[in-house]
Protein backbone atom coordinates (compact mmCIF):
# COMPACT_ATOMS: atom_id res chain seq x y z
CA UNK A 1 0.00 0.00 0.00
CA UNK A 2 1.08 3.55 -0.99
CA UNK A 3 0.59 4.66 2.24
CA UNK A 4 2.89 2.28 4.11
CA UNK A 5 5.85 3.44 1.44
CA UNK A 6 5.28 7.21 2.13
CA UNK A 7 8.32 7.93 4.63
CA UNK A 8 7.09 10.44 7.54
CA UNK A 9 9.95 12.45 9.38
CA UNK A 10 8.98 13.82 11.87
CA UNK A 11 10.37 17.21 13.15
CA UNK A 12 8.28 18.24 16.17
CA UNK A 13 9.70 19.93 19.34
CA UNK A 14 13.41 19.45 19.85
CA UNK A 15 13.90 17.17 16.28
CA UNK A 16 14.14 20.58 14.80
CA UNK A 17 15.50 23.03 17.00
CA UNK A 18 18.35 20.87 17.16
CA UNK A 19 19.73 20.60 13.62
CA UNK A 20 21.60 23.10 12.21
CA UNK A 21 20.85 24.38 8.63
CA UNK A 22 23.58 21.87 7.09
CA UNK A 23 22.10 19.00 9.76
CA UNK A 24 19.16 19.59 8.72
CA UNK A 25 19.85 19.43 5.01
CA UNK A 26 21.31 16.08 5.24
CA UNK A 27 18.60 14.71 7.38
CA UNK A 28 15.87 15.68 4.61
CA UNK A 29 14.64 13.40 2.11
CA UNK A 30 17.02 13.60 -1.24
CA UNK A 31 17.92 11.09 -4.23
CA UNK A 32 21.19 9.81 -4.19
CA UNK A 33 22.72 11.92 -7.37
CA UNK A 34 26.34 11.23 -6.98
CA UNK A 35 27.32 12.32 -10.52
CA UNK A 36 31.06 11.96 -9.82
CA UNK A 37 30.38 8.32 -9.92
CA UNK A 38 29.79 8.92 -13.50
CA UNK A 39 32.90 10.65 -14.35
CA UNK A 40 34.83 7.74 -15.47
CA UNK A 41 32.44 6.06 -17.54
CA UNK A 42 31.83 9.56 -19.48
CA UNK A 43 35.66 10.27 -19.85
CA UNK A 44 35.97 7.67 -22.40
CA UNK A 45 33.12 8.51 -24.10
CA UNK A 46 34.10 12.53 -24.39
CA UNK A 47 37.66 11.16 -25.58
CA UNK A 48 36.03 8.78 -28.43
CA UNK A 49 34.11 12.08 -29.64
CA UNK A 50 36.93 14.53 -29.45
CA UNK A 51 39.21 12.09 -31.65
CA UNK A 52 36.29 10.75 -33.93
CA UNK A 53 33.99 13.25 -34.71
CA UNK A 54 31.36 12.93 -36.77
CA UNK A 55 31.47 8.69 -36.75
CA UNK A 56 32.03 8.16 -33.05
CA UNK A 57 29.05 9.97 -33.00
CA UNK A 58 27.06 7.80 -35.16
CA UNK A 59 28.86 4.87 -33.27
CA UNK A 60 27.71 5.88 -29.78
CA UNK A 61 24.16 6.88 -30.68
CA UNK A 62 23.91 3.08 -32.26
CA UNK A 63 25.10 1.72 -28.87
CA UNK A 64 23.18 4.19 -26.15
CA UNK A 65 20.23 5.08 -28.02
CA UNK A 66 19.73 1.44 -30.25
CA UNK A 67 19.86 3.39 -33.38
CA UNK A 68 22.54 4.84 -35.51
CA UNK A 69 21.58 8.51 -36.43
CA UNK A 70 20.63 8.72 -40.08
CA UNK A 71 23.23 11.22 -40.44
CA UNK A 72 24.33 13.69 -37.41
CA UNK A 73 22.30 17.10 -38.26
CA UNK A 74 18.56 16.88 -38.85
CA UNK A 75 17.71 17.86 -42.43
CA UNK A 76 16.11 20.95 -43.09
CA UNK A 77 13.11 18.89 -44.78
CA UNK A 78 12.86 16.69 -42.09
CA UNK A 79 12.63 19.60 -39.37
CA UNK A 80 9.95 20.98 -41.95
CA UNK A 81 7.87 17.64 -42.25
CA UNK A 82 7.58 17.93 -38.31
CA UNK A 83 6.32 20.80 -38.15
CA UNK A 84 4.08 19.75 -41.02
CA UNK A 85 2.52 16.64 -38.86
CA UNK A 86 2.52 18.55 -36.02
CA UNK A 87 -1.36 18.06 -34.62
CA UNK A 88 -2.71 21.52 -34.85
CA UNK A 89 -3.96 21.40 -31.01
CA UNK A 90 0.03 20.98 -29.94
CA UNK A 91 0.92 23.48 -32.51
CA UNK A 92 -1.31 26.54 -31.01
CA UNK A 93 -0.26 24.77 -27.05
CA UNK A 94 3.25 25.63 -27.88
CA UNK A 95 2.96 28.67 -29.55
CA UNK A 96 1.27 30.25 -26.60
CA UNK A 97 3.69 28.55 -24.42
CA UNK A 98 6.56 30.38 -26.54
CA UNK A 99 4.66 33.63 -26.50
CA UNK A 100 4.27 33.89 -22.74
CA UNK A 101 8.06 32.51 -22.13
CA UNK A 102 8.85 35.64 -24.18
CA UNK A 103 7.03 38.18 -22.73
CA UNK A 104 8.74 37.15 -19.79
CA UNK A 105 11.81 36.50 -20.87
CA UNK A 106 12.29 40.25 -22.68
CA UNK A 107 11.34 41.74 -19.39
CA UNK A 108 14.52 40.18 -18.13
CA UNK A 109 16.86 41.60 -20.46
CA UNK A 110 20.16 43.71 -19.08
CA UNK A 111 20.43 47.41 -19.71
CA UNK A 112 23.96 48.50 -19.66
CA UNK A 113 24.81 50.71 -16.97
CA UNK A 114 27.76 53.30 -17.10
CA UNK A 115 28.84 55.11 -13.59
CA UNK A 116 31.15 58.13 -13.19
CA UNK A 117 33.56 57.54 -10.61
CA UNK A 118 35.39 60.97 -10.79
CA UNK A 119 34.74 63.39 -13.65
CA UNK A 120 36.73 61.85 -16.67
CA UNK A 121 36.61 58.21 -15.47
CA UNK A 122 33.97 56.14 -15.85
CA UNK A 123 33.27 52.21 -15.62
CA UNK A 124 30.45 50.78 -17.77
CA UNK A 125 29.12 46.89 -17.32
CA UNK A 126 28.17 45.69 -20.49
CA UNK A 127 25.92 42.97 -21.17
CA UNK A 128 27.15 40.86 -24.22
CA UNK A 129 25.62 37.67 -25.45
CA UNK A 130 27.23 34.32 -25.78
CA UNK A 131 28.68 33.76 -29.04
CA UNK A 132 27.22 30.47 -29.70
CA UNK A 133 25.26 28.20 -27.29
CA UNK A 134 24.38 24.74 -27.53
CA UNK A 135 21.29 23.75 -25.72
CA UNK A 136 20.70 19.60 -24.56
CA UNK A 137 16.80 18.36 -24.95
CA UNK A 138 16.67 14.67 -22.84
CA UNK A 139 14.64 12.61 -24.80
CA UNK A 140 14.98 9.25 -22.51
CA UNK A 141 11.55 8.04 -20.82
CA UNK A 142 9.94 10.83 -22.05
CA UNK A 143 10.79 14.14 -24.16
CA UNK A 144 10.41 17.42 -23.28
CA UNK A 145 8.95 19.71 -26.39
CA UNK A 146 8.39 22.23 -23.49
CA UNK A 147 12.19 21.72 -22.39
CA UNK A 148 13.03 23.30 -26.06
CA UNK A 149 11.22 26.48 -25.63
CA UNK A 150 12.41 26.55 -22.43
CA UNK A 151 16.56 26.80 -23.40
CA UNK A 152 15.85 28.61 -26.57
CA UNK A 153 13.46 31.58 -25.48
CA UNK A 154 16.15 32.86 -23.25
CA UNK A 155 19.00 32.66 -25.56
CA UNK A 156 17.25 34.23 -28.29
CA UNK A 157 16.01 37.15 -26.21
CA UNK A 158 19.26 37.53 -25.33
CA UNK A 159 20.70 37.71 -28.35
CA UNK A 160 22.57 34.71 -28.82
CA UNK A 161 23.79 34.97 -32.66
CA UNK A 162 24.32 30.88 -33.18
CA UNK A 163 21.96 28.32 -31.58
CA UNK A 164 22.25 24.85 -32.14
CA UNK A 165 19.82 21.92 -30.25
CA UNK A 166 20.89 18.33 -29.85
CA UNK A 167 18.68 15.70 -28.81
CA UNK A 168 18.98 11.75 -28.87
CA UNK A 169 17.97 9.80 -32.02
CA UNK A 170 14.81 8.00 -31.09
CA UNK A 171 14.93 3.75 -31.74
CA UNK A 172 10.75 4.08 -32.10
CA UNK A 173 10.75 6.78 -34.75
CA UNK A 174 9.69 5.78 -38.30
CA UNK A 175 9.52 7.06 -42.17
CA UNK A 176 11.66 10.07 -42.57
CA UNK A 177 11.97 10.74 -38.51
CA UNK A 178 14.26 7.34 -38.24
CA UNK A 179 17.08 8.03 -36.95
CA UNK A 180 16.66 11.57 -35.69
CA UNK A 181 15.01 12.87 -32.18
CA UNK A 182 11.41 13.08 -31.49
CA UNK A 183 9.44 14.64 -34.18
CA UNK A 184 7.47 16.68 -31.49
CA UNK A 185 11.09 18.12 -30.26
CA UNK A 186 11.97 19.03 -34.32
CA UNK A 187 8.47 20.84 -34.69
CA UNK A 188 8.82 22.88 -31.74
CA UNK A 189 12.64 23.36 -32.94
CA UNK A 190 10.72 24.42 -36.11
CA UNK A 191 8.25 27.07 -34.79
CA UNK A 192 11.24 28.73 -32.87
CA UNK A 193 13.10 29.56 -35.82
CA UNK A 194 15.86 26.98 -35.19
CA UNK A 195 17.65 25.19 -37.80
CA UNK A 196 20.88 23.60 -36.68
CA UNK A 197 19.57 20.29 -34.61
CA UNK A 198 21.25 17.87 -34.06
CA UNK A 199 20.76 13.90 -33.48
CA UNK A 200 23.12 13.00 -30.07
CA UNK A 201 22.42 12.42 -26.64
CA UNK A 202 24.41 11.95 -23.41
CA UNK A 203 27.49 12.72 -22.92
CA UNK A 204 28.60 12.19 -26.29
CA UNK A 205 26.27 15.19 -27.33
CA UNK A 206 27.90 17.27 -24.68
CA UNK A 207 31.18 16.40 -26.20
CA UNK A 208 30.20 17.30 -29.77
CA UNK A 209 29.30 21.20 -28.48
CA UNK A 210 32.99 20.99 -26.43
CA UNK A 211 34.95 20.05 -29.49
CA UNK A 212 33.02 20.61 -32.24
CA UNK A 213 32.92 17.25 -34.85
CA UNK A 214 33.84 16.82 -38.22
CA UNK A 215 33.32 14.09 -40.37
CA UNK A 216 35.83 11.83 -42.18
CA UNK A 217 36.38 14.38 -45.20
CA UNK A 218 37.33 17.04 -42.51
CA UNK A 219 34.24 18.80 -43.28
CA UNK A 220 33.08 20.45 -40.35
CA UNK A 221 29.58 19.08 -39.06
CA UNK A 222 28.98 20.41 -35.80
CA UNK A 223 30.64 24.02 -34.61
CA UNK A 224 31.74 23.99 -31.15
CA UNK A 225 30.19 25.99 -28.70
CA UNK A 226 30.67 28.73 -25.39
CA UNK A 227 28.24 27.75 -23.98
CA UNK A 228 25.95 24.16 -23.28
CA UNK A 229 22.48 24.64 -21.36
CA UNK A 230 19.34 22.15 -20.60
CA UNK A 231 18.71 19.36 -18.41
CA UNK A 232 20.02 15.99 -18.56
CA UNK A 233 20.43 12.33 -16.89
CA UNK A 234 23.73 11.81 -14.55
CA UNK A 235 25.67 10.91 -17.52
CA UNK A 236 25.05 14.17 -19.39
CA UNK A 237 25.66 16.49 -16.00
CA UNK A 238 29.25 14.27 -15.38
CA UNK A 239 29.89 15.10 -18.97
CA UNK A 240 29.24 18.86 -18.68
CA UNK A 241 31.15 18.76 -14.92
CA UNK A 242 33.89 17.17 -17.09
CA UNK A 243 33.86 19.68 -19.64
CA UNK A 244 33.49 22.81 -18.37
CA UNK A 245 36.00 25.81 -18.55
CA UNK A 246 36.44 24.51 -21.99
CA UNK A 247 32.63 25.24 -22.35
CA UNK A 248 30.34 27.11 -20.00
CA UNK A 249 27.44 25.48 -18.04
CA UNK A 250 24.20 25.98 -16.68
CA UNK A 251 23.60 24.45 -13.13
CA UNK A 252 23.92 20.83 -13.86
CA UNK A 253 20.28 19.26 -13.45
CA UNK A 254 18.87 15.90 -11.65
CA UNK A 255 16.01 14.57 -10.65
CA UNK A 256 13.28 16.88 -10.51
CA UNK A 257 11.97 17.76 -6.86
CA UNK A 258 8.97 19.18 -5.79
CA UNK A 259 8.23 20.66 -2.05
CA UNK A 260 4.90 21.67 -0.47
CA UNK A 261 4.62 23.73 2.57
CA UNK A 262 1.34 23.49 3.42
CA UNK A 263 -1.00 24.11 6.52
CA UNK A 264 -4.14 23.00 7.25
CA UNK A 265 -6.40 25.29 4.85
CA UNK A 266 -4.97 23.56 2.20
CA UNK A 267 -6.67 21.34 -0.12
CA UNK A 268 -5.49 17.58 0.42
CA UNK A 269 -6.58 16.89 -3.86
CA UNK A 270 -4.75 19.47 -4.64
CA UNK A 271 -1.80 18.83 -2.59
CA UNK A 272 -1.67 15.38 -3.72
CA UNK A 273 -2.76 16.29 -7.40
CA UNK A 274 0.69 17.75 -7.61
CA UNK A 275 2.96 16.02 -5.79
CA UNK A 276 1.88 13.22 -8.34
CA UNK A 277 2.80 15.58 -11.25
CA UNK A 278 6.41 15.54 -10.77
CA UNK A 279 6.36 12.40 -9.21
CA UNK A 280 5.34 11.13 -12.96
CA UNK A 281 8.52 11.96 -14.36
CA UNK A 282 10.78 9.42 -13.11
CA UNK A 283 12.04 6.84 -10.24
CA UNK A 284 13.93 9.10 -8.88
CA UNK A 285 11.78 12.69 -9.25
CA UNK A 286 11.21 14.37 -5.43
CA UNK A 287 7.99 14.85 -3.79
CA UNK A 288 8.12 16.46 -0.50
CA UNK A 289 4.83 17.73 1.64
CA UNK A 290 5.93 19.85 4.51
CA UNK A 291 3.28 20.68 6.95
CA UNK A 292 1.94 21.84 10.66
CA UNK A 293 -1.10 19.44 10.56
CA UNK A 294 -0.57 15.92 10.96
CA UNK A 295 -4.33 15.73 9.60
CA UNK A 296 -3.90 17.10 6.34
CA UNK A 297 -0.45 15.24 6.27
CA UNK A 298 -3.53 11.72 6.58
CA UNK A 299 -5.72 13.36 4.25
CA UNK A 300 -2.68 13.81 1.71
CA UNK A 301 -1.62 10.38 2.12
CA UNK A 302 -5.38 9.17 1.75
CA UNK A 303 -5.78 10.98 -1.74
CA UNK A 304 -2.19 9.74 -2.90
CA UNK A 305 -3.21 6.61 -2.22
CA UNK A 306 -6.55 7.37 -4.69
CA UNK A 307 -4.87 9.53 -7.35
CA UNK A 308 -2.16 7.42 -8.69
CA UNK A 309 -3.88 4.30 -8.67
CA UNK A 310 -6.13 6.62 -11.38
CA UNK A 311 -2.90 7.99 -13.30
CA UNK A 312 -1.72 6.72 -16.15
CA UNK A 313 1.60 6.21 -15.01
CA UNK A 314 1.41 4.87 -11.72
CA UNK A 315 4.12 2.44 -10.82
CA UNK A 316 6.91 5.48 -12.03
CA UNK A 317 4.73 7.63 -9.68
CA UNK A 318 4.34 4.96 -6.41
CA UNK A 319 8.23 4.45 -6.67
CA UNK A 320 9.25 7.96 -6.92
CA UNK A 321 6.54 8.56 -3.82
CA UNK A 322 8.08 5.44 -2.05
CA UNK A 323 11.48 6.35 -2.68
CA UNK A 324 13.83 8.20 0.20
CA UNK A 325 14.02 11.07 -2.09
CA UNK A 326 10.25 11.87 -1.10
CA UNK A 327 8.18 12.19 1.95
CA UNK A 328 6.02 14.17 4.47
CA UNK A 329 7.58 16.10 7.27
CA UNK A 330 6.07 17.12 9.88
CA UNK A 331 7.09 20.47 11.83
CA UNK A 332 5.48 22.50 14.92
CA UNK A 333 4.47 25.72 12.91
CA UNK A 334 4.77 27.88 10.00
CA UNK A 335 8.26 29.81 10.82
CA UNK A 336 9.05 25.82 11.53
CA UNK A 337 7.97 24.94 8.07
CA UNK A 338 10.03 27.70 6.55
CA UNK A 339 12.98 26.66 8.21
CA UNK A 340 12.80 23.16 6.70
CA UNK A 341 11.74 24.38 3.22
CA UNK A 342 14.60 27.02 3.14
CA UNK A 343 17.40 24.17 4.27
CA UNK A 344 16.02 21.99 1.63
CA UNK A 345 16.46 24.24 -1.57
CA UNK A 346 13.60 22.83 -4.11
CA UNK A 347 13.96 22.81 -7.42
CA UNK A 348 10.25 23.39 -7.54
CA UNK A 349 8.32 25.38 -4.21
CA UNK A 350 4.86 25.02 -3.87
CA UNK A 351 2.87 27.60 -0.93
CA UNK A 352 -0.11 26.48 -0.04
CA UNK A 353 -0.96 28.20 3.29
CA UNK A 354 -3.60 30.92 4.44
CA UNK A 355 -1.67 34.22 3.14
CA UNK A 356 0.23 32.57 0.84
CA UNK A 357 1.91 35.21 -0.73
CA UNK A 358 3.46 36.94 2.62
CA UNK A 359 4.54 32.95 3.30
CA UNK A 360 6.11 33.20 -0.25
CA UNK A 361 8.13 36.80 0.61
CA UNK A 362 10.09 35.01 3.41
CA UNK A 363 11.38 32.34 1.34
CA UNK A 364 15.11 32.36 0.30
CA UNK A 365 16.17 28.76 -1.75
CA UNK A 366 14.15 27.42 -3.96
CA UNK A 367 14.67 27.52 -8.02
CA UNK A 368 11.06 28.72 -7.62
CA UNK A 369 8.14 30.06 -5.98
CA UNK A 370 4.52 28.81 -6.67
CA UNK A 371 2.05 30.90 -4.54
CA UNK A 372 -1.72 29.41 -3.59
CA UNK A 373 -4.14 26.82 -4.75
CA UNK A 374 -4.33 28.09 -8.22
CA UNK A 375 -0.17 28.30 -9.22
CA UNK A 376 0.65 24.54 -9.57
CA UNK A 377 4.06 23.26 -11.10
CA UNK A 378 2.96 21.97 -14.54
CA UNK A 379 1.53 25.12 -15.31
CA UNK A 380 5.37 26.60 -14.77
CA UNK A 381 6.42 23.72 -16.49
CA UNK A 382 4.73 24.80 -19.81
CA UNK A 383 2.66 28.08 -20.00
CA UNK A 384 3.15 30.52 -16.82
CA UNK A 385 6.01 32.08 -18.73
CA UNK A 386 8.53 31.56 -16.17
CA UNK A 387 11.17 29.26 -16.63
CA UNK A 388 11.50 25.71 -15.81
CA UNK A 389 14.57 24.38 -15.88
CA UNK A 390 15.75 25.19 -12.37
CA UNK A 391 18.46 24.09 -9.86
CA UNK A 392 18.14 20.43 -8.13
CA UNK A 393 19.75 18.86 -5.20
CA UNK A 394 19.93 21.94 -3.09
CA UNK A 395 21.62 23.85 -6.30
CA UNK A 396 18.90 26.55 -5.47
CA UNK A 397 20.87 27.61 -2.38
CA UNK A 398 23.48 29.49 -4.67
CA UNK A 399 22.07 29.01 -8.45
CA UNK A 400 19.31 30.03 -10.10
CA UNK A 401 17.25 28.65 -12.71
CA UNK A 402 17.68 29.43 -16.39
CA UNK A 403 16.43 33.17 -17.98
CA UNK A 404 18.83 35.75 -20.03
CA UNK A 405 20.88 36.43 -17.78
CA UNK A 406 21.89 33.28 -18.51
CA UNK A 407 23.54 33.87 -21.79
CA UNK A 408 24.96 37.26 -21.27
CA UNK A 409 28.58 38.36 -19.89
CA UNK A 410 28.84 41.71 -18.09
CA UNK A 411 31.61 42.85 -19.39
CA UNK A 412 33.44 45.80 -17.27
CA UNK A 413 34.39 49.03 -19.83
CA UNK A 414 36.87 51.21 -17.68
CA UNK A 415 37.63 54.64 -19.22
CA UNK A 416 39.68 57.12 -17.22
CA UNK A 417 41.18 60.43 -18.73
CA UNK A 418 44.81 61.18 -17.75
CA UNK A 419 43.67 63.80 -15.22
CA UNK A 420 41.39 60.75 -13.49
CA UNK A 421 44.45 58.62 -13.34
CA UNK A 422 46.53 61.19 -11.91
CA UNK A 423 43.98 61.77 -9.29
CA UNK A 424 44.04 57.80 -8.45
CA UNK A 425 47.78 57.16 -9.20
CA UNK A 426 49.15 56.95 -5.30
CA UNK A 427 46.34 54.80 -3.98
CA UNK A 428 47.76 52.29 -6.72
CA UNK A 429 51.20 52.49 -5.98
CA UNK A 430 50.20 52.34 -2.28
CA UNK A 431 48.69 49.37 -2.76
CA UNK A 432 50.66 47.96 -5.45
CA UNK A 433 53.95 47.94 -3.17
CA UNK A 434 51.78 46.57 -0.27
CA UNK A 435 51.14 43.76 -2.31
CA UNK A 436 55.19 43.59 -3.45
CA UNK A 437 54.01 44.15 -6.83
CA UNK A 438 55.74 47.30 -7.43
CA UNK A 439 55.32 47.27 -11.18
CA UNK A 440 51.71 47.38 -11.11
CA UNK A 441 52.54 50.83 -9.38
CA UNK A 442 55.27 51.61 -12.44
CA UNK A 443 52.66 50.81 -14.65
CA UNK A 444 50.92 54.09 -13.58
CA UNK A 445 53.60 55.96 -12.64
CA UNK A 446 55.44 55.52 -16.07
CA UNK A 447 52.37 57.55 -17.95
CA UNK A 448 53.55 60.63 -15.56
CA UNK A 449 57.46 60.96 -16.33
CA UNK A 450 57.32 64.51 -15.28
CA UNK A 451 55.75 64.15 -12.03
CA UNK A 452 58.80 61.25 -10.87
N1 LIG B 1 9.13 19.70 -14.20
C1 LIG B 1 10.22 19.55 -15.13
C2 LIG B 1 9.96 20.22 -16.45
C3 LIG B 1 8.92 19.57 -17.28
N2 LIG B 1 7.73 19.11 -16.85
C4 LIG B 1 8.92 19.34 -18.61
C5 LIG B 1 7.05 18.66 -17.87
N3 LIG B 1 7.76 18.78 -18.95
C6 LIG B 1 11.49 20.14 -14.49
O1 LIG B 1 11.33 21.44 -14.08
ZN1 LIG C 1 7.26 18.63 -14.74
Amino acid sequence: KLGDVISRLDLRGAALSSLDARALRTTLPRAEFDVEAALATVRPICEQVHHGGVEALLELGEKFDRVRPTSLRVPAAVIAAALDQLDPAVRAALEESIRRARTVHEDQRRIDTTTQVVPGGTVTERWVPVDRVGLYVPGGVAVYPSSVVMNVVPAQVAGVGSLAVTSPPQATNTGVFAGYPHPTILAACALLGVDEVFAAGGAQAIAMFAYGAADADGTVVCEPVTLVTGPGNIYVAAAKRLLKGLIGIDAEAGPTEIAILADDSADAELVAADLISQAEHDDLAASVLVTDSTDLADRVVAALERRSALTKHTVRVNTALGGRQSGIVLVDGLDEGIRVVDAYGAEHLEIQTRDASAVAARIRNAGAIFVGDYAPVSLGDYAAGSNHVLPTGGCACHSSGLSVQSFLRGIHVVDYSRDALADVADVVVTLANAEDLPAHGEAVTARFPTAQ
